[in-house]
């Protein structure tokens, strides 16, 4: 099965723009500053812009406008080797995005693409920011958004190991960590989320290891074959990052998201990445 963490560049990324609504996306705190749109959709083709460089194809998932938080489209499927899963967001005002996704997803199997396209139960909630595949496993945060149901029937229904983590703090698993290779975690230097990174080091076993960076937005990268997208703006974490990545070969490539983490998003969940 193709790793996530591998050199070669992955086939496929499927974006979805920004909607006109975007400003009224969901917010665990109203932002002090309201989103800025014209901002957003400009850190937003700079960052489809790093996807194309990186990766063999960008779909495109028509933006819906009453769907603001449309371009999170993380949320709306867990993508395992072959497997594709479609989500039950956890925000009400959010499951409506998973259609369109997975109409894209059947285009693509109508391709040739080799995908097996599955759906959540009606009983399970679960976004894919709680979701991080690592080291073959699925670990999957028990979030305001995701449910323990989800967790079974993920546990039940997808083809590798799955396990829990309690999140405690921030939206999803991933809002302050998310992985670097298939051994190694980039984590916020912060106790809820380094308990939640020790719990997934422990089951990645000798190997695994934890960067940790001061800033809990910056703890959120998207590795794409030898790119890493990571974000601008926290000068002390993208120091650490950049020299991390030198010293693996990897080439670090900095976004602003500025207008994203308002919304409680970052670099992953603009994307779902096809290896
Ligand atoms: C929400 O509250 O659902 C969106 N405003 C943010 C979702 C971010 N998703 C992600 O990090 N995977």
């Amino acid at each position: 099965m193709s790793s996530l963490y591998q050199m070669s560049p992955p086939r496929f990324a499927l974006v979805r723009p920004l909607p006109a609504s975007f400003a009224q996306a969901l917010s665990e705190k109203p932002p002090i500053t309201p989103i800025d749109l014209a901002l957003a959709q400009h850190q937003h083709q700079a960052y489809v812009s790093a996807l194309r460089s990186a990766v063999g194809e960008v779909v495109v998932v028509d933006a819906a406008d009453e769907c603001p938080d449309c371009c999170f489209i993380e949320d709306t499927v867990v993508i395992v080797g072959r497997q594709a899963m479609i989500t039950r967001p956890g925000a009400p005002s959010r499951r409506i995005e998973t259609s369109a996704v997975a109409a894209s997803l059947e285009r693509l199997r109508t391709r040739g693409e080799d995908l097996v396209i599955e759906h959540l139960s009606d009983a399970a909630l679960l976004d894919g920011g709680d979701v991080l595949y690592v080291g073959g496993r699925l670990f999957i945060g028990l979030s305001r958004r995701t449910t323990a149901t989800a967790l079974e029937e993920m546990r039940a229904r997808m083809d590798c190991p799955v396990h829990g983590i309690e999140v405690d703090e921030g939206l999803h698993l991933k809002s302050m960590l998310s992985a670097l290779d298939d051994q190694t975690l980039v984590v916020a230097e912060h106790p809820s989320a380094l308990r939640m990174a020790t719990e997934i080091k422990a089951v990645l076993g000798a190997g695994g290891s934890l960067i940790t960076v001061p800033d809990a937005s910056a703890a959120n990268v998207l590795r794409l074959g030898r790119y890493v997208l990571i974000q601008d703006g926290f000068p002390q974490s993208s120091g650490r990052l950049q020299s991390i990545c030198g010293e693996r070969g990897l080439m670090p490539v900095s976004l602003k998201m500025s207008e994203f983490i308002k919304a409680d998003g970052a670099l992953t969940c603009c994307s779902v990445i096809i290896p």
